[in-house]
């Protein structure tokens, strides 16, 4: 068969840049920042690095709504500093996957400005332009073109007062949605890509790329969702997840930006609610789309109605997704695997146990679940020295639009705000953006100045420096599995079979491959079990890995180990 894809055996690492390490004292992370903690990353041993967005910007979504795409904003750094990033990458083996926002760009990007100015300007039709709902007045309760709701609270639709006209913003209000039928927008976005390419990155990592496509109907209309409970506002994503013609533009970028030039990219398509089937289309490489996408169910699994709903997971329901997962993309496409990104509380707070006596155990055992998948891992920074969730305790110490506009308009919904700030406290995307802990010392080492965030009370013993030179750390477990991965082909390409789906706690798995079978075997809770109760073939299996030392009989609170079965 063909030789399995070099990013089959590859770890990726999530840098959020203002996060990540601050060089010149003004309290936000930039470029100067992630160059001086490369050796980090090379310590660590990972593949790549997804930036996280460093473009112009308003800084209205921290990045994610762009003003200018060549370019990079002063508050991080420049177009120098950015080319030194990639000779130093490159020159340490290691990739630079870039962040693509092409949904959506900034209200202040000059496209936007240009598009505001008039009905009749020539980009009028590079966004989402439509009159108010017919027979009624714009700017009237409910005259939305459609009764959409955000992702970050309140309608789809922002109106232009001087047009009267409403354009579309599925994400903030500040984040105005590109017209993807238009092929000028298309061509235009190519462009782009093709200037970073040639100025070395090795890929892009496509923000919501699934939903760049509407289901617009040949009259221009956009149709209503159902209505959500308890809200005037409905569910639109029928009309815009996985749209008409998401792979018609896919395959088009690929021949567009990717066709015909050498060298060993990575695309990695995020894609809420994207299901197995369709997972299955946008990877097959015979399609020629993206490499992999970042599916979100596991994510959803302890939702209720809404993120702000939050129940505990059942570990019976992950087995399922994640077992449906690897199953759907067994024989054609690939994984992406993660628990955590910028987006997501922290893994450790949300399905570990981040107690004293539990959060080191913890965190290396979803560690070792995960890296142990068929897939491609991501790591978050900080997720690898075992960051946890922030002690939040009042509205003023978040910064984060989607936190800020739900605590608005829930409370004027007439929810509780204590009920509020609860459901924010656990699930607010803050948790994962609070500085990366790189030692003891004031604000942990991220910066000289003041933080634009607070950094989390733990820093002075979570954090780098102190687990750089113990073996039982969680970053000394980091690097292990992602030593493991590359050297060992079960673990890069092996096949995927569940074990054990209807235990509560127990989550076990096997990877086998050409006659080398890893059993893997992870304790998700407090109660310990008898091994070989559960899994005889356990009895004389070789440890490859483990999280905890003197494995015995007993699979103790959150003990994970890898086993090679004779
Ligand atoms: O975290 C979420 C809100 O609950 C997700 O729905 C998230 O908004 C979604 O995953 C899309 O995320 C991406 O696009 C957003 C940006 O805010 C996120 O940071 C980015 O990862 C809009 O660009």
């Amino acid at each position: 068969g063909r030789e399995p894809a070099w990013w089959t055996s590859a770890v990726v690492y999530q840098v959020y840049p203002r996060s990540f390490m601050d060089s010149d004292g003004d309290g936000v992370g930039d470029l100067g920042g992630v160059l001086q903690r490369l050796d980090h990353l090379a310590d660590l041993g990972v593949d790549v690095l997804w930036l996280s967005p460093v473009y112009p910007s308003p800084q209205a979504d921290n990045g994610y709504d762009i003003s200018d795409y060549t370019a990079v904003d002063p508050l991080f750094g420049d177009l120098a500093t950015f080319d030194r990033l990639v000779a130093d990458l490159h020159a340490r083996g290691m990739k630079l996957l870039m962040d693509l926002v092409v949904n959506h760009t900034s209200d202040q990007h000059p496209w936007f400005v240009e598009s505001r100015s008039s009905t009749t300007n020539p980009k009028r039709d590079w966004y989402w332009w439509r009159p108010p709902r017919a027979g009624m007045a714009a700017g009237a309760p409910g005259a939305e073109p459609t009764n959409w709701q955000s992702f970050f609270s309140g309608p789809t639709w922002e109106l232009d007062a001087a047009t009267g006209e409403y354009s579309l913003h599925l994400f903030d209000r500040r984040q105005p949605d590109l017209n993807w039928e238009n092929p000028q927008v298309r061509a235009a976005i190519y462009e782009m890509m093709r200037w970073w390419l040639d100025r070395g990155v090795d890929g892009f990592r496509m923000d919501v790329i699934n939903m760049i496509s509407k289901d617009v109907a040949p009259d221009g209309s956009l149709a209503d969702g159902p209505p959500l409970p308890g809200s005037a506002l409905g569910d639109g994503s029928a009309s815009y997840l996985c749209g008409p013609r998401i792979h018609e533009f896919l395959q088009e970028m690929h021949r567009e930006v990717l066709a015909g030039r050498e060298g060993a990219f990575l695309t990695v398509g995020e894609m809420p609610g994207v299901t197995v089937q369709q997972a299955r289309l946008f990877t097959d490489p015979a399609r020629a789309e993206v490499d992999m996408v970042f599916q979100f169910e596991h994510v959803g699994l302890d939702h209720g109605t809404s993120k702000w709903d939050v129940h505990p997971l059942r570990i019976r329901d992950l087995k399922a997704s994640f077992g449906r997962w690897q199953a759907g993309l067994a024989d054609v496409g690939w994984n992406s695997l993660y628990w955590d990104n910028h987006d997501q509380p922290r893994a450790v707070s949300r399905f570990g146990d981040d107690s004293p006596r539990h959060r080191r155990d913890s965190a290396t055992c979803l560690a070792t679940l995960l890296h142990l998948h068929r897939g491609t891992p991501y790591v978050y920074q900080g997720e690898e020295l075992g960051m946890a969730n922030f002690p939040f305790t009042s509205l003023e110490q978040f910064r984060d639009v989607e936190s800020l506009n739900h605590h608005v308009h829930a409370v004027s919904a007439g929810a509780d705000p204590a009920h509020v700030l609860t459901a924010l406290r656990a699930m607010s995307r803050d948790n994962a953006r609070t500085p990366v802990q790189w030692d003891a010392s004031p604000n942990a080492g991220f910066t000289d100045g003041t933080p634009w965030i607070a950094v989390n009370p733990d820093a002075a013993e979570w954090n780098a420096e102190a687990q750089r030179r113990d073996p039982a750390s969680v970053l000394a477990h980091y690097r292990r599995l992602i030593a493991l991965r590359h050297s060992s082909a079960v673990v890069a390409v092996g096949d995927f079979t569940m074990l054990l789906p209807e235990h509560e706690e127990v989550y076990a798995f096997t990877r086998s491959l050409e006659g080398e079978t890893l059993l893997v075997v992870c304790n998700l809770g407090r109660t310990p079990y008898e091994l070989a109760g559960l899994l005889p073939e356990a009895a004389d299996a070789e440890l490859v890995l483990g999280n905890l030392p003197d494995a015995g009989p007993e699979l103790r609170a959150w003990e994970a180990r890898v086993l090679r079965l004779p």
